[in-house]
């Protein structure tokens, strides 16, 4: 006699069974009526309570809007509905779609899908790991209350880089005439903290820039800030003069700020003298009479033309 246990996907435990035997029959009176004994058997449960998260690493999303997915089943059936709920723990960096699933025992098999969606900043904050945490499972089934469920772990990844923005510095042109230029400076990224860049002219003979420094706060970073550069004036013809406005190194207690130190920006004063001699007045001047040639040699001074005014020398 072969006895074949039976499959079933319930958490039911190791079930004694018994195969029992009837009395026989048979024309042999010493036969008929005699009842061998019953066989008790055990049928081995091969099922266990079980939440299977696929996958619960290397999971990436991104600031900007990337998302990635994980799956969730049981590993038996349960006897009664099991509810498994997920949190992400850093909602700054990345949110899930689903707060929580459901397993009954006609779905139990079916695996359930979350995604998870990365949540943008505007801070050069470098790639986070952050987790969905899962809780444990809930249920009126026994061998899934309480069951604990895997986490998981995922990455998000960074889109913005700290940098500053110095804009509109082509071609430059201040005058001797107070002639004035700008240019404006702006940061890429939020900052951690305020970012302060000095700005100074290399020659204050040729230009002078205002404001010294410039300020940006964590909410004030992404506004342009505008320097103002006025050519300064001589009274030598010394042709158009190149200088530069020196933007200093960054001062912050954000590191990735700190130290940073933008191009410096070209600028030409433009001349407005030029050498020469004036003559000054040119007109309505009067002379002694003129001089005849012959009076250079000697001759007695002789009115020549009746002493009338002679500019025309001029
Ligand atoms: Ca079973
Ligand atoms: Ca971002
Ligand atoms: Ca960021
Ligand atoms: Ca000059």
């Amino acid at each position: 006699m072969t006895v074949t246990g039976v499959d079933d996907h319930v958490v039911d435990g190791n079930t004694a069974f018994s195969v029992q035997t009837g009395a026989a029959t048979s024309g042999d009176p010493g036969y008929n009526g005699i009842d061998a004994a019953d066989v008790s058997l055990t049928n081995t449960d091969n099922d266990a309570a079980g939440a299977t998260v696929t996958p619960t690493s290397t999971l990436t999303t991104t600031e900007a809007g990337g998302t990635a997915t994980f799956t969730v089943v049981l590993t038996s059936e349960p006897t009664q509905p099991v509810l498994i709920e997920f949190v992400s723990n850093d909602t700054s960096e990345g949110s899930v779609s689903r707060a929580a699933v459901s397993f009954t025992a006609a779905d139990w098999n079916v695996p359930q899908t979350i995604t998870v969606t990365g949540v943008d900043d505007l801070r050069a904050d470098g790639d986070a790991s952050y987790s969905i945490v899962t809780s444990a499972a809930t249920s009126q089934d026994p061998v899934y209350q309480g069951l604990a469920v895997a986490d998981v772990s995922v990455t998000n990844t960074d889109n913005d880089v700290a940098g500053i923005t110095v804009s509109g510095t082509g071609g430059l042109v201040t005058t001797e005439a107070g002639g004035q230029a700008s240019f404006t400076v702006a940061l890429s990224s939020e900052p951690a903290a305020n970012v302060t860049i000095a700005v100074s002219s290399s020659d204050t003979t040729e230009g002078t820039v205002a404001p010294a420094a410039v300020t940006f706060t964590p909410t004030t970073w992404n506004a342009p800030q505008t320097i103002t550069i006025t050519g300064a004036d001589d009274a030598v013809d010394d042709g158009d003069g190149a200088y530069v406005i020196v933007t200093g190194a960054a001062s912050s207690a954000d590191p990735g700020y700190d130290t940073r130190d933008p191009d410096d920006v070209p600028v030409t004063n433009a001349d407005d003298d030029s050498a020469g001699i004036a003559v000054s007045p040119t007109n309505g001047l009067r002379t002694n009479r003129g001089r005849r040639h012959g009076e250079l040699h000697g001759r007695p001074d002789q009115p020549a033309d009746g002493g009338r005014d002679d500019s025309d020398f001029l």
